[in-house]
């Protein structure tokens, strides 16, 4: 082949130090078991194989093409043991760089791989990444209602279920739906419709009714359940730091998303004004989302996943990053995110030094029984079990019986009408 002389090396694919470990298929299969989920699915010479989640609630398709016509013909031949140089590959290879779609579909074939290294090892995935630090991980449940009483209720039943952490959300008078309160208690849905629905939001309300659930709940539940609350970006920062403010009375474990973080700068405000604790990150996809946020130490809790934030080997430089700053981990851990994610989070929770709380929405009878999965809860806490790889399935030929449905997330609008954040 003639080299151009301005290139003084020509290198070739990195090869697989044996035969086996090549890798000679990387396909994705979508499916819907309750809702919808992409999953990537990679497979050795050797027969070994490794599944990673692919899932970006209401924008999947454009993730499966991502894989599909971009990345994934790209690893066939490649050594799956070189995670590393996949990753840097599919991640600087691409020149445009980051945003949720390119980083969940690098994030899938990542987790593949390391569950694809760990079972060549035989070792459960905590294992491989240097051992558990801990015994079990902490999770919070979601308890909801219309009214606060109706959440005062349902806290209780997470109680009783022998959670210790407890993320609590209510309807606001004189708003139809708020965010977080969903139709089925246990089974949280938010993407409800083939095209947005569009939901009402008023932040005055909500600021004076909130700080009253927290009040009742410390009053019937005392002082030792953690509790946690979820903003959903939907205040300004001087919103977000009177909310702090007004639930500092009440010592939560965290409140979350208190207004949008593309302005990493606003979180010195809200800061400034409040000691609650402040937890950010389920939609960042990468360190550089969160950079200042930890430099600065204006949150408590890095919620970036493992799904869409480019897999363990760039969640893993977030921790590490997080870590100097005495900031601990708190990954996103809703229904939209598969039990693909689920696995791989929890062993890297048992690992990682800083772990803070892991968020557990309970998945569906059906999606479960798609994603055969060795983890397991027992009074509120969750352990990612101890088999090779991390610990998580796909039954394809169940998968091929929910075939995909176009769903999205809804929008919402100010009283007045104008478009606000969801
Ligand atoms: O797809 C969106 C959901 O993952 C999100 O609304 C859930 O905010 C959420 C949370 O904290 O779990
Ligand atoms: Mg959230």
């Amino acid at each position: 082949m003639k080299v151009s002389p301005l290139i003084e090396q020509q290198h070739d694919i990195p090869k697989a130090s044996a035969r086996g470990r090549e890798i000679v298929d990387a396909r994705v299969i979508i499916c819907s078991p309750g809702r919808n989920f992409v999953t990537v699915k990679i497979t050795t010479h050797d027969g070994i194989y490794g599944i990673g989640d692919a899932t970006l609630n209401g924008r999947e398709l454009a993730v499966a093409a991502y894989l599909n016509d971009h990345l994934l013909p790209n690893l066939i031949g490649r050594d799956a043991g070189r995670i590393e140089d996949i990753w840097q590959f599919a991640y600087r290879g691409a020149y445009w760089r980051r945003g949720s779609v390119k980083m969940s579909a690098i994030a899938a074939i990542d987790v593949a791989l390391w569950d694809i290294k760990a079972k060549m090892a035989n070792m459960p995935l905590y294992d491989l990444l240097g051992g558990a630090s801990r015994d079990k991980v902490l999770v919070y449940g979601h308890a909801n209602g219309n009214t606060i009483e109706e959440t005062v209720e349902e806290v209780g039943r997470y109680i009783d279920m022998g959670y210790s952490a407890i993320r609590a959300q209510t309807g606001v008078p004189g708003l139809k739906a708020s965010y977080g309160v969903s139709k089925d208690k246990l089974f949280y849905e938010p993407a409800d419709a083939e095209l947005p629905s569009e939901t009402v939001w008023n932040t005055h309300d909500y600021l004076t009714h909130i700080p009253k659930l927290f009040e009742k709940l410390r009053q019937d539940y005392g002082d030792g359940v953690r509790l946690l609350h979820d903003g959903h970006h939907r205040m300004t920062p001087r919103e977000a730091a009177q909310l702090g403010k007004s639930l500092e009375p009440y010592n939560l474990f965290w409140l979350e998303d208190v207004t949008p973080a593309e302005d990493q700068d606003a979180f010195r405000l809200i800061r400034q004004h409040t000691t609650t604790p402040l937890a950010v990150g389920e939609i960042f996809s990468s360190i550089w989302d969160c950079k200042d946020l930890i430099e600065n130490q204006l949150i408590d809790y890095i919620r970036a996943t493992i799904v869409h934030a480019g897999g363990i080997t760039h969640v893993r430089r977030i921790a590490d990053l997080a870590a100097l700053y005495q900031i601990r981990t708190g990954f996103h851990g809703a229904t939209d995110l598969s039990p693909v994610t689920m696995g791989a989070a929890l062993h890297f929770d048992l690992w990682v030094p800083n772990f803070g709380i892991q968020e557990y929405m309970r998945h569906t009878p059906e999606t479960d029984a798609v994603f055969p999965h060795a983890y397991t809860f027992d009074q509120g806490y969750l352990h990612p079990g101890d088999t090779p790889g991390h610990g998580v399935d796909i039954d394809e030929a169940l998968a091929e019986k929910f075939p995909y449905k176009p769903m999205q997330l809804p929008v919402t609008r100010l009283t007045d009408g104008t478009m606000w954040n969801w």
